[in-house]
């Protein structure tokens, strides 16, 4: 058979069933393969919107999103989302077409080493250099994808290879592998410290997000009376109604849980990225004693020093401390920390949550986003402003059904990223929400959604601004500069797409919007909503400053 069409029957073994891709002629015997295959091929508009579909479609399903490019500037184009999936633990398997491999040592129409590009944004990446190799680098590529912590990786397949003869078959993927559990011992030291604690808080992190253990840290949670935190990725980890939820931590800014993170004399954080919020936020002198539960061994940094790190499957660890919790690690009520839960949840239920301003205040936006859907259903927030609102506001009752990249932090993922998820979750209500940067910075695949009949739908906060680079500047210089931009008219715009789109234009607009647009079956909604950003630096204000890092 021809190479680009085993390279397909590997896909096929991979459980692939869709490809988010912009083709160019360097992939046209992968795209003609395509047709003897039941891959569905989802035609994007721009490479980034490609990579962002596949990180979310690989992180709602914990199976790797594909994604599809070509060489030179379709690889570049690709670059951003994919390296968003990598820092975000998303598993996505990248592929690119590439020129002959007899043009790729000199001068060369659109040829650049494309592998050497792509190797700081992933896991692995590599170019097929035979077609029997096919089989092996696409299961490798699979493989390192998905396995702990999960990743990016990069297929590029050059075009004379693609048309090669090949007797080969794929490599089926084995049963599942199972992860390695911890050792004995580090349990009981885990154990010990827990004992000895008096005062200890949960910091759960991205990877209890993906591994679903909340049954297990549920369990824990229950048991032994501890309170926990999520990072911005793991909203839902531990429900926010449940008793000792503290929300969300990571906000930068010295919000109320900040004070319990003051006073815990002892931090267990597990499954958590410091590329989401930096122990020497929550750990300034580095003197805290720190329990590390993860899949890998603590990243080195001086203000995080584990006594003791717990390496292996977190539900294992988990499992593994919970079968020997006994009254020593029963902490009772923590009055202190109960005390921040009670002032958080009034002020993230009460403050605003029902205000009559206009432009809407981001409380009120988040509140009535929130009456409208299910514990389950799926919000993708963008990078901005309205993120920090969103982290912060929007209380989640389940994990991944809030989606933050707080990895790479890249702006102009939730719109694609709701196609991806949407795909990946047809049955759940999908809302991406964004500022209007944001929006119009991947505005096309609006295009996409049209054109497949998905019906997602987008909130877009409007304030004619880089609001978040004004907040910011305005935090730390006391004035902003060149952060304001004009609109075109967004409704229409959306509309010309092919989108329902509504501008509201009072606060009682916005729930009515939102159910006109969840009544949709086949068609992508656009709900624009001013917004009232006066309120950034009030809660800044409240609250005291905001870091540099986000
Ligand atoms: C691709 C990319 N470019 C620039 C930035 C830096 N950045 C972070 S937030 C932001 C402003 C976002 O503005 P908007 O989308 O309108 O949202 P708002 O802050 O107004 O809510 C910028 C420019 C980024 N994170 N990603």
């Amino acid at each position: 058979m021809k190479a680009s069409d085993l390279f397909l029957r590997c896909l096929e073994a991979e459980g692939v069933e869709y490809i988010f891709g912009v083709p160019g002629e360097e992939n046209a015997d992968v795209m003609i393969s395509l047709l003897d295959s039941p891959i569905r091929f989802i035609i994007c508009r721009h490479e980034q919107g490609a990579a962002f579909m596949a990180d979310l479609y690989g992180r709602m399903t914990g199976r790797p999103g594909v994604c599809l490019a070509t060489l030179g500037p379709g690889a570049t184009n690709l670059l951003t989302g994919v390296a968003n999936a990598d820092m975000d633990c998303s598993p996505v398997v990248a592929i690119t077409g590439q020129g002959s491999t007899t043009r790729l040592h000199k001068e060369s129409h659109q040829a650049m080493d494309v592998v050497a590009m792509f190797e700081p944004v992933t896991k692995w990446a590599s170019m097929i250099l035979q077609p029997e190799n096919i089989p092996e680098v696409v299961r490798k590529a699979f493989k390192l994808a998905v396995a702990e912590k999960p990743g990016a990786t990069l297929v590029e397949l050059p075009e004379d290879i693609a048309k090669m003869d090949v007797d080969d078959k794929p490599i089926v993927p084995g049963l599942k592998v199972r992860r390695p559990v911890p050792d004995e011992k580090s349990i009981g030291a885990a154990l010990e410290l827990i004992a000895r604690a008096r005062k200890p808080v949960l910091l759960v992190g991205n990877g209890c997000a993906r591994t679903r253990v909340t049954a297990q840290l549920n369990r824990f949670v229950e048991e032994t009376g501890i309170y926990a935190a999520m990072t911005f990725m793991a909203k839902g980890v531990i429900s926010d109604r449940h008793p000792q939820s503290l929300y969300a931590a990571g906000l930068g800014i010295k919000d109320h849980v900040m004070s319990v993170f003051e006073q815990a004399d002892l931090v267990i954080s597990v499954g958590y990225d410091m590329v989401e919020w930096h122990p020497s936020r929550w750990n300034p002198d580095g003197d805290k004693t720190v329990l590390h539960i993860d899949f890998t061994p603590a990243e080195v940094d001086g203000a995080y020093r584990p006594e003791v790190e717990c390496v292996g499957d977190i539900a294992a660890c988990l499992w593994a401390i919970n079968e020997r919790l006994d009254h020593q690690h029963r902490k009772g009520d923590i009055a202190a920390f109960r005390k921040v839960r009670d002032r958080l949840t009034k002020e993230l239920t009460e403050d605003h949550c029902t205000d009559d301003g206009f432009p809407m205040k981001p409380q009120r936006i988040l509140h009535d986003i929130r009456l409208e859907l299910r514990d389950h259903d799926v919000l993708i927030s963008d990078v901005g402003a309205h993120k920090m609102w969103t982290a912060r506001q929007y209380l989640t009752y389940e994990p991944n059904t809030c989606i933050i990249s707080n990895g790479f932090c890249s702006m102009a993922i939730a719109l694609p990223g709701s196609i991806g998820a949407k795909l990946a979750c047809p049955e759940r209500r999908v809302v991406g929400l964004q500022g209007d940067g944001g929006f119009m910075m991947n505005v096309q695949e609006l295009a996409t959604a049209v054109q497949y009949e998905l019906p997602v739908v987008q909130v877009v906060w409007e304030d004619n601004e880089y609001g978040l680079i004004r907040w910011k500047q305005e935090l730390g210089h006391g004035v902003h500069s060149h952060t304001e931009f004009r609109n075109p008219d967004l409704v229409k715009l959306a509309s010309a797409f092919g989108a329902w789109a509504k501008r509201v234009n009072k606060p009682g607009e916005l729930r009515p919007a939102l159910r006109k647009a969840f009544s949709f079956t086949d068609r992508p909604s656009v709900i624009v909503v001013p917004v009232d950003y006066s309120e950034n630096l009030k809660l800044t204000k409240r609250l005291g400053g905001m870091s540099a890092h986000q």
